[in-house]
């Protein structure tokens, strides 16, 4: 590794925000000295605990992760913010938002906030989320929440890169609910019916209970813990107290017993990181080598005509990859 990569890595180990800053916008430009950093980082990360908050637009993330924020600084903590918005149409607004709703965290030197709206090249916005957690983790946060949108297949895999998974939602959406239901009522560690002072917050919650129940009676449940269903006010302040308690509980049911969940739920993840990362890469390399001289429109063509099978045809590829 060169020198300047060298003393990049030992700046933001020291928790150097300008060297780490660079790192990120590094990671968000797809630079490829990213990924070499990121290398020599990883090995001194892993203490961080990543939180997750995600739901549809404008539910309440930004409003409660600010609080969030507010009671790991009141504890000492340090915390890194990452507000991700894959969702094209909100991204200025909806980051904008972010900053100035996290305003009074702005001059505190132990909160560390950044947006991430690319689609970039580093391997989806996953990738680059991974990456700017590693940062943060590397920089020494002690806690890092990451917001996200909660909308497509992105979020989820966003989702299930914390260590806790927060999942809010308003009451009386029942498109929200079904959301849920298709996808990511089992990445959820804590639900929050956030605007409780709206009506229908007491049913919106019955109703997430419910769903939690059926669950657990199809024995999907894999730990001691039952996912609680929190109702929570931003503004007056009510079900917050509660939400802390839900994320310290949740924490202490990954750390018993040598830290055995934590170990188990950060394999998988690792595995999904793995094979996602050579998906892309594999991907990549492929296309790459395919447009070369206009190979997939010359093999197309032969396959359209039947000149050739396009099972050998793929096989030959497989194996030319490889080689190379
Ligand atoms: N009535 C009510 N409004 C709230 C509550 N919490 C947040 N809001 C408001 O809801 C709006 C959206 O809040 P945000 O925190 O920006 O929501 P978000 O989920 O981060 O939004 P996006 O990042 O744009 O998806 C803001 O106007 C908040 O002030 C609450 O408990 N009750
Ligand atoms: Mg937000």
């Amino acid at each position: 590794m060169n020198e300047a990569l060298q003393q990049a890595a030992e700046k933001i180990l020291a928790g150097d925000i300008r060297a780490a800053a660079r790192l990120m916008r590094d990671i968000d430009d797809d630079e490829p000295q990213a990924v070499e950093l990121l290398k020599r980082l990883y090995r001194d990360t892993g203490r961080a605990w990543v939180l997750g908050i995600t739901g549809s637009p404008g539910v309440g993330k930004s409003t409660l992760t600010d609080t969030l924020v507010s009671a790991f600084r009141a504890q000492g903590k340090s915390v890194g913010v990452v507000a991700v918005d894959p969702t094209s149409p909100f991204s200025g607004g909806a980051i904008l938002g972010d900053r100035i709703r996290m305003q009074r965290h702005a001059t505190d030197e132990g909160v560390f906030i950044r947006s991430l709206a690319t689609r970039g090249h580093f391997g989806g916005l996953t990738a680059s989320t991974r990456g700017v957690v590693t940062v943060m983790d590397a920089m020494g946060k002690d806690e890092i929440l990451v917001e996200t949108v909660g909308v497509g297949q992105d979020e989820v895999d966003i989702v299930r890169m914390a260590d806790t998974t927060i999942i809010v939602v308003v009451p009386g959406l029942g498109d929200d609910i079904q959301a849920i239901k298709a996808g990511i009522l089992e990445a959820g560690d804590i639900f929050v019916v956030n605007k409780m002072d709206r009506e229908g917050a007491g049913r919106t919650a019955a109703e997430l209970e419910g769903m939690i129940t059926l669950r657990e009676e199809a024995g999907a449940r894999r730990g001691p813990w039952r996912p609680p269903v929190i109702m929570t006010c931003a503004y007056d302040g009510r079900g917050l107290e509660e939400l802390h308690e839900a994320i310290a509980g949740h924490r202490r049911v990954l750390l018993a017993d040598g830290e055995a969940l934590l170990i188990e739920r950060r394999r998988a993840r690792a595995r999904m990181e793995l094979l996602e990362l050579i998906e892309t890469r594999t991907m990549a390399r492929l296309q790459r080598m395919l447009q070369e001289g206009r190979k997939l429109d010359y093999l197309s063509e032969e396959i359209a005509l039947h000149r050739r099978d396009p099972y050998s045809v793929c096989e030959e590829i497989m194996s030319s990859m490889l080689l190379a």
